[in-house]
């Protein structure tokens, strides 16, 4: 009778949680089975680990963020420097295929393409009694960053609680009954890896050791080592061959721990054994529920920064998978919240200071010659990965990829000068850990040079939210590199007389027009990431009163620069002369980075090629792989249609299979290009930032572009600006903003935006603005005149009419305002 009763207020208990707190938890009534993607990702930036859910034989797949193939090399290929002339004189004539074959000659590299990241093992328990499960439920709770299972097997509950913890560098798993001696399994690793050994040390310790692949012509030389350790309450622990046996334990504690000998790109002189058993006997001794609550507390330090609150419907109620299979045909607005915040526990799961940045797969793979390497793609994909950090306050998960940048600055040098001649430094169109620069794939990808420039961007970034400039100053030599780079790299357009880069790529696309070769000269997306290259270090060295007569030489460079053109379609031009085909639904648009991330197409300053960007846009079509569908959400935001935009994410947050040759989501919410990519996910939740919030264009915008769905009531809380302002509440009711309170911290102008009138709390009025804003943070650079085919017929769109004001702000006071 007794256990009866626990059965029900256990079953009640469940689905009276789940249904309380759906919004920020994945949960599901059925175990992940063998399908990766219905795995839930638990990570801390160091450790990564997928847990299935399953209750005979449970698995923990596991990752380490330097577990990657190969050991420190460079790719770089010297025969690029005496081919390019003759590179340039082929595509300035038109000979495209001639300069292709001559660039996958000299230019690619004959090295390596580029390393993996490969997963480490799975540690799995075999639970041979368990077979007539009910009640199952799992869930990841991105409030706590834990996830669990629970399941009645014989009339018994048992549950399986897991968590890497941020501050103890450990996976802990915990598994319990709620009778005592019931719990019986046999737990052991397997890998995958060719150079691996799997040991016992003493009664209760597996170890599995290993040394990754060697992979094109790099010898594999990152050595890892995984300890599981176990805690056994009551009942009996042995050895088995390679396994431990666990016999009637009440509860049973296992303490995983990874490292490498990784230290850093250049240097695998680490200890992985001494490194992962210190971490594990640190951990060991802890008290379970201690360990558990400081890794809360660390985790929602970040988390908890930013609230969302969109409302909730009856759509709600059901497993996450029955959620996304729903969402494109109901209204669910919290869905929307928990693939938002989502976003932003995989950025804080797979990007910590003094680690690694978030890779294609973040920290998460299972596979040892996984899509693309599972490395970083630098012409969107890696970017991408980082768009929500400053924003949705998360600035210090940024850490890793500025850091990352900053190394690739210096191997990126001795790529400028042997491939290039050229001072400063570069990257193409990948990296990896060993911070490769070299030209890889092929010229349709690989000779793409903008790699480095389009990351340099990001140190830049950091700055204008954060407003540091001893940071800055830290930077400011990579910064500069990038633009040194491109001062000696830019080459006279014989025909137009402007500076252009050659060779150059749009990234990936080939217009019939180029004999279908992707390589060309002064790409529109190029043109776009030298200005903002030079512009940027002309701005920090102002900032930090530096090298005046270098930032007039490189105005002088970026007005030589090709202006932005509109084509004879009323399109954005992607290439410099009016080749684009409007049938073409490629799912790069790079000639759109000026729209977003970039900010030299705007609605106010440059209506013509805001315009344009939108036909753009509607030329190249939604449905795409997973990162396109998230950028177009950005791009959508822009172009300040919330229903637009909203649309896009009923696309990506779709079951993949349904959208005919597209991406989605799987039913883990991972984004799917597919395969499995995160940047979609991190794209996604910047795009619902920039709906509500935009930071970039001379103001703070307020609801840009709020979709009709989600315009009858919501609340965001502790979004960041640029130029240090957090939005501590904005709040809105039937498309009007209702409430705002925004701290400043660093003072100076606040210029607002907003699609109503609104007042200072104190009743008091606020100032239209008027000019230029004079915060230095918000200062845009003007782009040169836009150039228009004869055939175009352009005319500005017709945008929502706002409300302009100016607040002059001191630092670290808070300003409240209402509806007016
Ligand atoms: C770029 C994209 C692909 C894929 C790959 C990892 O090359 O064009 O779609 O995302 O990166």
């Amino acid at each position: 009778m007794k256990i009866y009763w626990i059965g029900i207020v256990l079953f009640f208990g469940v689905s009276l949680s789940a249904q309380q707190t759906n919004d920020l938890k994945l949960w599901y009534t059925n175990p992940a089975g063998t399908v990766w993607e219905n795995a839930l990702p638990l990570g801390n930036g160091f450790q990564g680990a997928m847990v299935y859910g399953n209750i005979e034989k449970e698995i923990f797949q596991l990752n380490e963020a330097t577990v990657w193939s190969g050991s420190p090399n460079r790719n770089d290929n010297p025969n690029a420097k005496q081919a390019l002339g003759e590179i340039r004189n082929l595509i300035f004539q038109g000979e495209y295929k001639k300069a292709e074959k001559l660039i996958n000659e000299n230019i690619i590299t004959k090295k390596s393409h580029g390393q993996m990241f490969q997963p480490v093992g799975n540690l799995e328990l075999s639970f041979s009694d368990q077979h007539n499960f009910t009640d199952y439920y799992r869930e990841l709770d991105i409030e706590k960053a834990v996830a669990k299972t629970t399941y009645k097997v014989n009339g018994i509950t048992y549950t399986r609680e897991a968590f890497t913890s941020f501050p103890d560098r450990v996976l802990v798993i915990k598994l319990s009954a709620d009778k005592p001696g019931k719990l019986s399994f046999r737990a052991h690793f397997t890998s995958q890896h060719k150079k691996q050994e799997i040991t016992i040390n003493g009664t209760n310790e597996l170890s599995l050791s290993g040394t990754t692949s060697d992979h094109e012509g790099i010898e594999g030389k990152v050595k890892f080592n995984a300890l599981a350790k176990f805690k056994v309450k009551g009942g009996q622990i042995n050895t088995t061959g390679n396994s431990i046996q666990i016999e009637g334990a009440d509860s049973v504690l296992i303490y995983v721990s990874i490292a490498t000998n990784f230290i850093n790109y250049k240097d695998i002189s680490g200890s992985e054994k001494e490194l992962a058993k210190s971490f594990l006997n640190k951990a060991f001794d802890k008290n379970y529920d201690k360990m558990k609550q400081a890794h809360i507390a660390q985790y929602q330090k970040y988390f908890k920064r930013v609230t969302l609150d969109l409302g909730t419907s009856t759509a709600s109620k059901v497993p996450t998978d029955e959620r996304l299979a729903n969402f494109r045909n109901v209204s669910d607005p919290s869905f929307v919240t928990l693939y938002y915040q989502y976003g932003r526990y995989l950025l804080i799961s797979s990007s910590q200071p003094g680690g690694q940045p978030a890779n294609l797969q973040g920290i998460w793979n299972a596979g040892m010659t996984p899509a693309w390497d599972s490395k970083y793609t630098i012409n969107i994909n890696t970017e991408m990965n980082y768009w929500p950090a400053e924003k949705t306050n998360l600035s210090e998960m940024h850490e890793p990829l500025l850091k990352m940048i900053q190394e690739l600055g210096q191997t990126g040098k001795e790529t400028a000068k042997v491939m290039y001649g050229a001072r400063g430094w570069m990257a193409h169109h990948n990296t990896d850990i060993w911070r490769i620069n070299g030209a890889v794939d092929g010229a349709t990808w690989g000779v793409w040079n903008a790699g480095g420039g389009w990351l340099s961007q990001h140190l830049w970034e950091h700055y204008l939210y954060t407003g540091d400039k001893k940071y800055l100053e830290s930077v400011y030599e990579t910064l500069k590199g990038a633009a040194d780079f491109y001062a000696d790299f830019l080459v006279k357009d014989p025909t137009n007389g402007w500076l252009v880069v050659a060779p150059g790529n749009s990234p990936e696309n080939s217009p019939a027009a180029h004999q279908g070769s992707a390589v060309t000269a002064g790409s529109t997306m190029d043109n776009q990431i030298v200005f903002d290259v030079f512009s940027s270090v002309i701005k920090a060295s102002e900032v930090l009163g530096k090298n005046k007569q270098y930032t007039n030489s490189l105005k002088t460079l970026r007005n030589m620069l090709p202006p932005m053109q509109i084509g004879k379609h009323n399109q954005l031009q992607e290439w410099v002369d009016d080749v684009d085909d409007p049938k073409d639904n490629h799912r790069h648009i790079s000639h759109l980075y000026g729209l977003y991330p970039s900010n030299q197409i705007s609605a106010y300053r440059t209506p013509e090629l805001f315009a344009a960007a939108r036909n753009t846009l509607l030329q190249r079509g939604d449905i795409s792989t997973g990162w396109s569908m998230g950028w177009k959400v950005n791009w959508w935001a822009k172009m300040q249609d919330g229903n637009h935009a909203y649309s896009l994410i009923q696309n990506q947050l779709t079951p993949l299979g349904v959208n005919k040759e597209g991406g989605g989501t799987y039913n883990n919410l991972f984004d799917a290009h597919p395969p499995f990519q995160i940047d979609g996910n991190f794209g996604c939740t910047s795009g619902i930032t920039e709906m509500l919030m935009q930071s970039s264009d001379d103001a703070i915008h307020l609801l840009p572009a709020l979709p009709d769905a989600l315009k009858e009531y919501g609340e965001i809380r502790g979004l960041k600006a640029r130029g240090g302002f957090e939005i501590k509440d904005l709040k809105w009711k039937d498309g009007k903003l209702i409430a705002l309170t925004i701290q400043s911290n660093l003072g100076g102008n606040l210029r607002l935006r907003t699609p109503n009138e609104i007042k200072l709390k104190n009743n008091k009025e606020l100032k239209t603005a008027a000019g230029k804003n004079p915060n230095v943070f918000y200062q845009t650079e003007e782009v040169k005149k836009t150039l228009i085919a004869a055939a175009a017929t352009i005319k500005p769109l017709d945008i929502n009419s706002t409300n302009l004001y100016d607040i002059e702000t001191e630092k670290g006071k808070i300003y409240s305002f209402v509806i007016k």
